[in-house]
């Protein structure tokens, strides 16, 4: 019987899962996550990032990321699965983020010593001991420049498949360049955080997928090959210090000789990389149009499947290439669980606490709307972090738990409209999609069935799946994506949540009044106000639980 293994490498923490196939027997036979901070105090990251006085700055270690694989490797071996059995390896991991490389870099990787620990092995290996992630926001400048010298924003969306994003690679890349000309001639290689651990594990620079190389505002979204015009308002000489672009079945290689002879893993090949958003498309089971997944993860983000790239003309939203070598649409919020964290630990309460005061609170009630922006928010863009109360106090913790919801829910709705799809069922994931009460203001606000699903890391089980499917692949038998997934996906039908009628109709009204809200604050509209009074009159507000 063949085992697949999945690797996740989010912002937060790292995740394996492996799962058996035997015909039409399938089942998980490991999963482990482990969270950075906790495991690796040394690097002194807090959420799985560097400390920075600047707000808008964002880096991780890959050090870290490195001694986090090799650990992770390590606790598979000793974890009682026949490693034998183990075929192939694929990943998933944080999109945009960069790692950069010096020439040392192809000969460590090709002579990692089995003896010794990896992250001892990689001195003079990184250019740049930082790595920017996706929750940075500091190269608004880099943006403007790359979109002036490509042709405008609608120009790059079409080119790239989004218009210029600060927490994507490109910008990243030039700000680096721009910044420290020194660092970036040493840099002869220019990963994505999957492409560099799929680098370790192979022993051998890894391509990136076309996932994942859809963040960068660098690949061509139509040939899934970089893209020389935006390559070059990028950085110079930058098509020689990238990857390759190939499809994300693609064998990389067998697993390096570390891995056998330090831990024992067989010869399993390993599988390109991919992002955590196209890898979760899979573990969602989305591989055919019409339906959508919503991840409640460190970023809240919601996906759905194409056959052809869309661009969104309000410029919100991206389209990244799927992992079945189709399209995939997605809007991200980065004030997603930290936000949720921030509102939870402002009233003292801990999930089951906020859950309660979820229920506490009638839907939309007084038509209160708050704008979490906590840190710099994505979709929509705001750079200068500020939490908006609109008919909503700082002081009462249900009706602040229950806005903060709600806001998360209207937004994504609201920015997810460009992709046209009338959405019937949401597949929920992500650590917060545990929670019953928010997956019910999910179901209320997007007037869907909201299925929770039997594994909750997507992202990690659509790298083992990923697996399974490139393996199959490379031994001959191209699986059709439905046979892959098979009894992986299951949604728990008891778990289906419903939504309901007078819920979903208050919440169409207040979709409204948080449009006219978020326009506002961006400096786009006029004051809310008579709105927010007008569905007061509507709506008389009822007495409020004055709990927390
Ligand atoms: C997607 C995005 C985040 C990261 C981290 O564009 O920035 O979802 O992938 O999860």
């Amino acid at each position: 019987m063949a085992i697949y293994l999945g690797l996740d490498c989010s912002t937060q923490g790292l995740s394996a899962i492996a799962i058996e196939v035997d015909g039409e027997e399938r089942r998980m036979v490991f999963e482990r996550s482990f969270s950075f901070d906790e495991t690796f105090p040394r690097y002194r990251t807090s959420h799985g990032v560097l400390p920075s006085d600047d707000p808008l700055v964002a880096a991780s270690s890959p050090v870290m990321w490195a001694e986090a694989l090799d650990r992770m490797m390590g606790i598979v071996a000793k974890s009682g699965v026949d490693l034998s059995r183990i075929r192939a390896i694929a990943g998933s991991a944080q999109q945009h983020g960069s790692v950069y490389l010096t020439a040392q870099a192809t000969g460590a990787l090709a002579g990692l010593d089995p003896t010794r620990p990896l992250v001892d092995q990689l001195a003079g290996v990184f250019a740049r001991a930082e790595a920017p992630i996706w929750m940075d926001a500091s190269t608004a400048e880099q943006c403007a420049a790359i979109t002036d010298a490509v042709g405008g924003p609608a120009a790059l969306a079409r080119l790239t498949g989004s218009r210029a994003f600060e927490r994507f690679t490109g910008p990243q890349i030039r700000k680096y360049a721009e910044q420290d000309p020194a660092g970036f001639a040493r840099t002869d290689r220019v990963h994505l955080v999957s492409s560099f651990l799929a680098s370790l594990l192979a022993g051998r620079h890894a391509p990136i997928d076309p996932g994942d190389g859809a963040g960068m505002n660098l690949m061509d979204i139509t040939r899934r090959d970089w893209a020389p015009a935006a390559l070059e308002a990028t950085a110079p000489y930058l098509w020689r210090r990238l990857p390759t672009i190939a499809p994300s079945w693609s064998v990389v290689g067998e697993l390096a000789p570390y891995w056998r002879e330090r831990y024992g893993f067989s010869a399993a090949r390993v599988i390109a990389w991919s992002g955590d958003n196209p890898c979760s498309l899979i573990g969602t089971g989305i591989v055919t149009e019409g339906r959508v997944a919503i991840s409640l993860g460190t970023s809240d983000t919601l996906f759905g499947f194409l056959r052809e790239p869309r661009i969104d003309p309000t410029g919100a939203g991206h389209v990244f290439g799927a992992p079945t070598g189709d399209y995939m649409s997605l809007v991200c919020c980065r004030n997603g669980s930290l936000a949720r964290e921030r509102v939870r630990n402002m009233f003292d309460l801990d999930w089951d606490g906020f859950s309660r005061h979820l229920r506490d609170v009638p839907p939309a009630r007084g038509g209160a709307i708050m704008l979490p922006w906590f840190e710099a928010e994505i979709t929509p863009p705001v750079l200068d972090p500020e939490v908006w109360r609109f008919g909503l106090d700082a002081v009462n913790g249900p009706a602040n738990v229950r806005a903060v919801v709600e806001a998360q829910m209207l937004a994504l709705a609201l920015h997810s409209r460009w992709m046209g799809v009338d959405v019937e069922t949401i597949y929920a994931t992500g650590g917060a999609a545990r929670n019953r009460e928010i997956l019910q203001v999910m179901a209320d606000v997007h007037d869907a069935d909201v299925y929770q699903l039997e594994v909750g890391n997507s992202a990690c089980l659509g790298a083992a799946l990923r697996a399974y499917h490139a393996d199959e692949l490379a031994n001959g038998r191209a699986m059709p994506w439905e046979d892959v997934i098979e009894g992986f996906v299951e949604p728990v039908a008891e778990a289906r949540v419903r939504p309901v009628a007078e819920h979903v109709a208050l919440y169409a009204e207040l979709a409204r009044v948080y449009e006219a809200c978020e326009a506002y604050a961006l400096g786009a509209g006029s004051s809310p106000r008579d709105l927010l009074v007008a569905f007061r009159q509507r709506h008389p507000v009822g007495p409020l639980p004055e709990r927390g």
